[in-house]
């Protein structure tokens, strides 16, 4: 009803409708209008009355609210539903518990902020209100489990696209971050439910900082992390720009379920910081470390590097790669 009620006010641009006519139009009473007005008001819509001619709606809030992410969303499957709250644990674990109840291929959950938000090997993840886009896609993709770790790479490029057709230039390191002047601005954590030769579920979180401003980060990341307001000098709309991401996400889904996930390597590519560089591949649980240089991905989205003793070919997961001259 709030979704039909925004609607009517909408293509009213900016006149006024009667709170008469929008019951008599949805088959509501005038009550349950005006408690649906006070209801968006408190959402933040910033919607004026005037007793003779009745409501108008001035601004909506740049709040990752489910009706406002739809508005004006041309996607095909991404987002065909669309879970948004105030606070979770972790848009993965709500996600997750989703998948289980049977939700579709291309359900985005989103959240203003997270407590529990996760990195890999349950690291932390600052996610604090209204400052980031917290979210995660639920995919059941017709492919094999293996190649689940690629979607990693898909969201990343789908994100620098978005920050690209906002003029906004970041490149991606191998294989889960995009950066900007080497600190981090994104980070995607990918996860799975499969059986052997099929996908249940695939899981991908993205967090995105946008509007945090340095000293708004907690000490031990202050420094390596960064996000789309410093990088543009200005806030950033988060709810245009979520948009964005879930356009260039479902463009290159479609693509992928239907030639395969070389579009998504290539754009890789484009955006990579990674290829060309020596770097230091670390093994998170092992500690093992080796230096190379990295010269491309492969048809997996592994990563090659090559070593004085040989061509090494690194899956992603528990490595942390780092440009050899800080070691
Ligand atoms: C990641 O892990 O970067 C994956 C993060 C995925 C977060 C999304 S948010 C929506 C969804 N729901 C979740 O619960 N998770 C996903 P990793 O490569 O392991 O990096 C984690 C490390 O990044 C931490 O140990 C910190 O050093 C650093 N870090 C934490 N929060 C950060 C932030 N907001 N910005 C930049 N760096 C951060």
């Amino acid at each position: 009803m709030r979704a039909k009620i925004l609607s009517l006010l909408r293509s009213a641009g900016d006149s006024y409708l009667s709170g008469e006519e929008i019951a008599k139009r949805l088959g509501v009473s005038r009550t349950a209008v005006w408690k649906h007005i006070q209801e968006l008001r408190e959402s933040g819509y910033d919607i004026v009355s005037h007793s003779r001619s009745g409501y108008s709606l001035r601004e909506a809030p740049d709040r990752l609210l489910a009706e406002e992410i739809r508005h004006g969303l041309q996607t095909q499957v991404i987002g065909r539903e669309i879970h948004a709250y105030d606070s979770v644990d972790s848009t993965n674990l709500v996600a997750k518990r989703l998948a289980h109840e049977g939700a579709p291929d291309g359900t985005v959950v989103v959240a203003e902020e997270q407590g529990a938000g996760r990195g890999r090997l349950e690291r932390h993840f600052f996610s604090p209100k209204g400052k980031g886009i917290w979210f995660s896609v639920l995919l059941r993709p017709p492919f094999l489990p293996q190649e689940a770790p690629k979607c990693t790479l898909l969201a990343a490029v789908a994100v620098a696209r978005a920050m690209k057709s906002f003029g906004l230039k970041a490149g991606i390191k191998w294989p889960n971050d995009l950066l900007y002047q080497g600190k981090k601005l994104v980070g995607i954590l990918t996860e799975m439910s499969a059986e052997m030769d099929s996908i249940n579920y695939v899981i991908i979180g993205t967090g995105i900082n946008v509007n945090i401003s340095q000293d708004e980060f907690p000490a031990e990341i202050r420094g390596v992390a960064t996000s789309l307001q410093e990088m543009n000098g200005e806030k950033i709309p988060r709810v245009p720009f979520f948009r964005a991401v879930l356009h260039e996400f479902d463009t290159l889904y479609q693509l992928v379920k239907e030639q395969g996930f070389d579009v998504v390597f290539d754009a890789w590519r484009e955006f990579s910081v990674t290829l060309g560089r020596e770097v230091r591949v670390i093994g998170v649980r092992s500690g093992e470390s080796f230096t190379g240089m990295a010269v491309d991905i492969d048809a997996d989205g592994a990563l090659l590097v090559d070593t004085p003793y040989g061509r090494r070919r690194v899956l992603a997961g528990d490595v942390s790669i780092r440009p050899s001259h800080i070691e």
